[in-house]
């Protein structure tokens, strides 16, 4: 049977490519389902610690996660749905896996590569500066090693900008089970589920994906848009001024994103859409995109806004899930205790 974990960062409201590249996969994952498969979805908040939050943002973002989590459909009766933060497991797990980690591998995480980028010393290009950066960022591809590893989960289930974490992830479980390999291995490897569409771009920068930390408010569509900011958004998105319409990531990102977005919003082939749109225009294009987004986003959206209101509710899910998690958590850090000799 399968164990199926995900994670989604407490960090914002989700947007397109968080909707496409997790939460909507999600829950097609709970409804295809065998009912032995186990599936467990956590909001990752000490992840979120990587950056800097405000606190009562944070708090606030962690509660309104779990809200959109059952307002996109995921059924807490089916799934297990828990604070990360709620489980020490995590943190003991990820101590333990760092030890067994090597530099190395974290260093040439893309993510990593992409902070030091930014933080390149101003007056010499090739000097990297990474005193600044804190060592979460570093380490976090542990911390999330553990957070799969914990339930010994079998698929995951995340966008393909979190394939190269995934493959560390398959690497420490490999390294701990040839390192304490008796009595047999512990950790399965896990499987990545990748979903058909793929990486959503931001509507201003289509070199870059979709993100909730992007300082601009417009390179984003949130679940919680109005069809008013929606339009304006889509209308606003970088396209290009190539006649006609044509599926081209390489050369036409920004009307490739948008072709992408409404076969996603459809679950339609890219290029079947992009077929339709051959003699059309970017005004068509953006008139049809905007259309869909508001009915895919239409129903979470107002399910959100009645669950937010239900702090007493909220909780108690994340109670039930957080016993749930710590039960099949502490199993596991059993067996990692006895193995090390922490028992
Ligand atoms: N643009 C994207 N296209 C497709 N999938 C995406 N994901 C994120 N951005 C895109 C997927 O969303 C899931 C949850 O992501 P997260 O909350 O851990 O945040 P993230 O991956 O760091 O992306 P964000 O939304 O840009 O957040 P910030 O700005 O806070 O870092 C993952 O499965 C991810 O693949």
């Amino acid at each position: 049977h399968k164990v199926i974990f995900s994670g989604i960062q407490p960090t914002g409201i989700p947007h397109l490519g968080n909707y496409f590249g997790a939460l909507a996969n999600w829950v097609k994952l709970q409804r295809n389902a065998a009912p032995e498969d186990e599936l467990l979805f956590s909001v990752v908040g000490w992840h979120a610690l990587t950056l800097p939050q405000d606190p009562k943002a944070l708090q606030q973002a962690r509660m309104d996660m779990m809200a959109l989590l059952l307002a996109v459909g995921i059924d807490p009766k089916r799934s297990i749905v828990f604070h990360q933060d709620h489980i020490q497991n995590h943190t003991e797990l990820a101590w333990i896996l760092s030890c067994i980690t090597p530099t190395g591998k974290l260093r040439r995480m893309t993510t990593w590569k992409t902070r030091l980028a930014v933080s390149r010393n101003a007056n010499d290009e090739s000097e990297v500066d990474d005193s600044l950066l804190n060592t979460g960022l570093f380490t976090y591809p542990v911390l999330q090693a553990a957070d799969i590893l914990a339930y010994k989960a079998t698929h995951v289930p995340v966008g393909d900008d979190q394939q190269q974490h995934l493959e560390l992830t398959r690497d420490i479980a490999e390294g701990f089970n040839r390192a304490y390999k008796t009595p047999s291995r512990l950790f399965p490897l896990p499987e990545y589920m990748t979903t058909p569409s793929k990486r959503i771009l931001s509507l201003k920068d289509p070199s870059a994906k979709m993100s909730k930390s992007a300082v601009d408010p417009n390179s984003r569509i949130v679940l919680t848009d109005t069809p008013a900011q929606i339009k304006s958004k889509i209308r606003g998105a970088t396209t290009d001024s190539i006649q006609g319409i044509t599926y081209d990531p390489v050369a036409r990102p920004g009307t490739s994103n948008l072709l992408s977005i409404l076969a996603a919003c459809t679950d339609d082939d890219v290029l079947e859409v992009a077929k339709r749109y051959h003699n059309r225009n970017h005004g068509d294009l953006k008139a049809d995109v905007t259309e869909v987004v508001e009915e895919t986003f239409r129903k979470p959206r107002a399910e959100f806004e009645r669950l937010r209101g239900e702090t007493e509710y909220l909780t108690q899910i994340a109670e039930e899930g957080a016993a749930k998690a710590r039960s099949r958590s502490d199993a596991t850090l059993r067996e990692v205790r006895h193995r090390v000799g922490l028992a």
